[in-house]
């Protein structure tokens, strides 16, 4: 089929997790522009600069569009099936030889993004079989998912913010203004925040830097980094005084009792003290959360990635609970997607798990089969019976993302085989045996499997293909099948046949006939890919409504306010006394980090639409800090770690908490050997080079990202 005759076709962005309906424009030579979709079901037209990102990505002239095996240092171009055989037959025998376990996998963010990817991970992973498997999960949003696991019964069942009908909105370690939100799938946040402000609701903020989602909110307050738990269990604490009006809830929610007692000695003026929160505050918005006719409490990425993440996860969950904003609109409440992968995963046993095993180096949990990433490289360097041999990338860039690159660089390459799936060579897949490049994003055909069910309204699309598939490329999940057909051992012969026509079947109806039976199965009847293609700017099913406590996936159907293991977690937090009295000295800065709009993590940076714009990479300063370091704006300073340093320029600010500095992550890419022409013109260093890989929230093992203490001395 020839695209360029069509005048517009409209697809979803799969950059981020806001799902905005764009159309491509063509014109008579094919070329095409990008705009927002206003007759989208969803998005109504709202959209990003990033989105034009979309179109450099795919004429990137470094991105890969072949495999790619590394001889005597330098990569070579190979074929499909050489490359395809070659490391199956390696990644067999490294696991006959050292065991399952030896082959490691890690699974980066833009997997979430692709349907093909996880509708194939599942089987790969049962293929492979090995227990080193890792993802940016544990970097990121792990404590969501284990708190959803123990008290709702499935790790992705995550109560998602009906920011279109509340009247409060309390914000926590989260900065949709740029970031377009987070596990709150949401186009156009800024304005929906606006005009709850500018409306009769309220939005407050507790960030410690003033971000472009505070100036959008009716207040914000500075908070100590790291020190969420100690505000969160006063506001419970304040909450649980009071009688309680928890509505229809109640009749399905275990573990009430004893819970007054829990946070009977939470004393308020040592939470103030602690976390810079005025006692007035505190008080004020607990008030508000229980007295405002609907309320949110949303904590997202800087108060899952601290010493406390967990804690903080469930907290924000009972005050969600106590004000009676559960299941509830305008409050928190599930989705009801059309294609309903939560209940598919319950069908097959992946409600999630938690310590049924731990990592061998570390002695860290598992959470749904996979161990903390912030212990990936150790499980590669350290020596002895089970040590990482070999190891598969897929969409992941853990030099830059993960704490201690420079820790991940030794270890890849100490490497005996490694394999990357990526579309770049890179900070990370420069050291790999191989590179598997799939096709881009705009050459097959799109569907957001996962963040419809993390999304603000129920709605469904589907996005085709936006050009022509070049003629010897594969999609990411085709590259995964092909692997997974050849990996394995002493399969029996059913096995073997079983495995022949699942890929025959896949490779005959591809990702679109899996979505069409996902719909077919799913919770509106009648749906099918058919009707939905029909309909290019989607299908609206609606508000998000009530669904308890049908839709809990815990074996009683309750909420269980007080499992066990986050009892520990906050019996950890609790005796955690060294904490209380956080020692930073002269020179010394709580670190925080800091996203941009025309940047996506670590991999968006070799695009001309979004390259344009400034430096980026910087540290933001208090004026105050700057001035008793002798600093001006744009001085450059060290800073450092017990794990490394890196040498970047101050701008010295007043929107930034005393004591406190903010720095991108997923900067640096002047490395040797990566292949990223653009990107490595741009100045900036990677912020994880000193991140320390040893500072994990105790409890779930998710790395902590915000609140480590840095060393900073003028240069
Ligand atoms: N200090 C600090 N560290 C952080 C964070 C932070 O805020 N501060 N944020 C954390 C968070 S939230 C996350 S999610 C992680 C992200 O951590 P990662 O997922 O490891 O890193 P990304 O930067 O998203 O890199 C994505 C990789 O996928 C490749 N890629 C892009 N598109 C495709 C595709 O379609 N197919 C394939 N096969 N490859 C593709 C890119 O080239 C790149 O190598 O980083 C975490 N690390
Ligand atoms: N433009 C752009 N958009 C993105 C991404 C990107 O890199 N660029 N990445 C995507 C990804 S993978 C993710 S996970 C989401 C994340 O999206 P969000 O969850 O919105 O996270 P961030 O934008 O990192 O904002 C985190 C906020 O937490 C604050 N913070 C840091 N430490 C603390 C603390 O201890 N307490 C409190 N209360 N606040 C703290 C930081 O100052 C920051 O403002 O964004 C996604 N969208
Ligand atoms: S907000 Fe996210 S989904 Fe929307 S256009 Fe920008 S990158 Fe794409
Ligand atoms: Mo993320």
């Amino acid at each position: 089929m020839d695209k360029s005759q069509n005048k517009a076709i409209k697809r979803v962005c799969n950059l981020c997790e806001a799902m905005c309906g764009l159309t491509f424009e063509f014109n008579d030579q094919g070329s095409y522009t990008i705009r927002g979709n206003k007759d989208d079901v969803f998005s109504k037209g709202a959209f990003c600069p990033k989105s034009q990102g979309l179109k450099d990505l795919h004429e990137d002239k470094d991105r890969l569009t072949h495999p790619l095996k590394r001889i005597n240092n330098e990569f070579v171009r190979v074929s499909w099936d050489e490359a395809l055989d070659d490391i199956a037959s390696r990644i067999n025998s490294i696991q006959k030889e050292s065991g399952r376990s030896s082959v490691a996998t890690y699974i980066g963010n833009p997997n979430a993004h692709n349907f093909g990817n996880l509708m194939m991970l599942p089987m790969f992973f049962k293929a492979l079989r090995t227990r080193n498997k890792y993802s940016a999960t544990s970097v990121d949003q792990l404590p969501h998912m284990l708190v959803a696991q123990q008290m709702f019964g499935h790790q992705l069942l995550l109560p998602i913010a009906d920011i279109d009908h509340t009247q409060y909105l309390l914000i926590l370690g989260a900065n949709p203004a740029v970031s377009n939100g987070s596990l709150m799938s949401s186009a156009g946040l800024s304005t929906k925040i606006k005009r709850l402000k500018e409306g009769s609701g309220k939005v407050v903020v507790l960030d410690p830097r003033y971000t472009e989602t505070a100036s959008l909110a009716s207040e914000h307050h500075f908070i100590r980094p790291g020190t969420d738990a100690f505000l969160l269990s006063a506001v419970v604490k304040i909450l649980l005084e009071k009688p309680l009006k928890i509505g229809h809830v109640d009749s399905f929610t275990r573990g009430l009792d004893g819970l007054k007692e829990l946070f009977a000695d939470v004393d308020i003026n040592m939470v103030s003290s602690v976390t810079g929160v005025a006692v007035s505050v505190i008080e004020e918005i607990s008030r508000d959360l229980s007295a405002s006719e609907t309320a949110i409490c949303y904590g997202r990425f800087g108060v899952s990635t601290q010493a406390f993440g967990t804690v903080c996860q469930w907290l924000i969950n009972l005050i969600n609970i106590l004000t009676g904003n559960f299941d509830r609109q305008g409050g928190v409440l599930f989705t009801k997607p059309a294609f309903d992968v939560v209940s598919l995963m319950a069908k097959s046993g992946s409600k999630g798990s938690f310590n049924r095993h731990r990592s061998r180096v570390r002695n860290l949990p598992e959470f749904s089969g996979e161990y903390p990433s912030a212990t990936l490289a150790d499980e590669i360097l350290t020596r002895g019976e089970g040590q990482v041999r070999a190891f598969i990338s897929i969409a992941g860039n853990p030099v830059l993302s993960l704490p201690n690159g420079q820790k991940m660089e030794k270890a890849l390459e100490s490497l005996d085989f490694y394999v990357a799936i990526d579309i770049y060579q890179n900070e990370t897949t420069r050291f790999a045996d191989y590179i598997l490049p799939p096709s881009s994003s705009l050459e097959h055909s799109h569907f957001d499997l996962v963040f419809n069910v993390l999304a603000t309204r129920d709605t469904i699309r589907y996005s085709p293909a936006i050009v022509e598939a070049g003629k010897d490329s594969m999609e990411d999940w085709e590259i995964l099948i092909e692997l997974w057909s050849r990996i394995g051992h002493s399969m029996s012969w059913m096995q073997k046949q079983q495995r022949k026509w699942t890929l025959k079947a896949m490779r005959k109806f591809g990702t679109d006939g899996m979505l069409d039976i996902g719909l077919r199965i799913g919770p509106y009847k009648g749906l099918s890919l058919r009707k939905l293609k029909a309909q290019p700017d989607g299908i609206d099913l609606g508000a998000l409504k009530p669904s308890l406590p049908g839709r809990l996936f815990t074996r009683d159907k309750k909420i269980n306010l007080q499992p066990n293991p986050l009892l520990d977690a906050w019996r950890m937090f609790r005796s955690d006394s060294q904490w209380h009295k956080p020692r930073v000295d002269h020179g010394e800065f709580l670190l925080i980090g800091r996203r941009n709009l025309k940047s996506n993590n670590s991999w968006m940076h070799n695009l001309p639409s979004l390259h344009r714009s400034k430096d980026q990479c910087f540290v933001i300063m208090h004026k105050d800090d700057g001035e008793k370091l002798a600093l001006s704006d744009g001085s450059q300073v060290r800073l450092s770690t017990d794990v490394g340093s890196i040498d970047l320029p101050v701008s010295l600010s007043t929107r930034i908490m005393p004591g406190v500095i903010s720095v991108p992550h997923g900067w640096g890419h002047h490395r040797p050997g990566t292949r990223l022409g653009l990107a490595a013109q741009v100045p900036g260093v990677s912020l994880n080079d000193i991140t320390d890989d040893t500072q994990i929230d105790g409890f779930s093992g998710n790395a902590v990202l915000n609140g480590q203490v840095v060393r900073i001395v003028p240069l």
